[in-house]
């Protein structure tokens, strides 16, 4: 998907929500899980009640490897049922030398059908630029992440400036704002206004709304872009997980799936007519 449909998708629908199918076999409702797929049945009913009111769905790898075979296959069914319209993400956290990232690639990008994938850029430009060589594929690179354990790298000062902001600053070098992303965490709004000086055209992953306690009001305040003719262009895809899929363990899940992501959908559609 380019950043040009994304964008329509954002405006077409007035939202730009995320839905994170971090769907664990442990947590879904006790009637799926006599079905011969228990993770890809709950998942259509999540993405059937909420497609209307998001532009992007997550699909956090790890929910899915942790089963083996039978998650990779729920993960593979899971992405094929997914509209079109919908940006697809692979929450898979890659990033390794030159040829074993370009095999992460052609897994995520070819032999599955996703639109992005989260790269760790640790291991630097050779690690980061397989991702970028396909058409219409995205990188999504971690900038600063929602988690406690941000403040132990990203946010250490090396010579004047934060690991994340030279993160954020070198890596928008080796791609576009048509191929690359950087993942911010709602948990780290204070640190909006200052990304936005480094990036001021990238799209954000942003995480960390919902369970996490981040605020959509804050992030989305400070962080939306707007075109050089001054059009809003929103340049936000916020996630949100547990809060949209387990909003109940009963057998109205779906249901209360959708009322949830329309909560988050009218609150974005007021940000979006500023
Ligand atoms: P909830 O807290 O349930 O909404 O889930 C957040 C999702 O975003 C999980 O899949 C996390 O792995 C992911 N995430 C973060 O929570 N924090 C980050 O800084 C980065 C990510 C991510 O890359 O998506």
């Amino acid at each position: 998907m380019t950043r040009s449909q994304l964008i329509d998708q954002i405006f077409q629908k007035q939202t730009y929500l995320c839905v994170g199918l971090d769907t664990d076999i442990n947590k879904i409702p006790k009637h799926l899980l006599s079905s011969p797929d228990p993770v890809y049945e709950f998942n259509k009913q999540i993405i059937e009640a909420t497609k209307d009111y998001c532009v992007s769905y997550k699909i956090n790898t790890a929910f899915y490897e942790a089963r083996g075979v039978k998650g990779w296959e729920s993960l593979e069914k899971t992405v094929n049922y997914i509209p079109d319209t919908h940006f697809k993400i692979a929450d898979a956290k890659r990033g390794d030398i030159g040829n074993t990232s370009s095999q992460y690639a052609r897994a995520f990008f070819e032999t599955l059908n996703f639109d992005a994938i989260t790269v760790a850029p640790y291991m630097g430009e050779d690690s980061v630029k397989p991702f970028l060589e396909y058409k219409n594929k995205w990188a999504i690179v971690l900038g600063l992440t929602s988690n406690r354990g941000a403040k132990d790298f990203e946010m250490q000062k090396t010579g004047n400036e934060f690991l994340y902001e030279k993160v954020l600053r070198t890596v928008s070098e080796w791609g576009n704002d048509e191929n690359l992303m950087f993942v911010v965490g709602a948990t780290q709004a204070d640190e909006f206004l200052n990304i936005r000086k480094i990036i001021p055209g990238h799209f954000l992953l942003v995480p960390g709304v919902g369970t996490q306690g981040g605020s959509l009001k804050d992030i989305s305040e400070k962080a939306m872009i707007k075109d050089a003719s001054n059009n809003l262009q929103c340049g936000l895809l916020v996630n949100v997980s547990r809060a949209v899929i387990y909003a109940s363990d009963k057998e109205d899940f779906a249901e209360q799936s959708k009322l949830e992501a329309i909560k988050y959908r009218d609150e974005m559609k007021n940000y979006l007519a500023h």
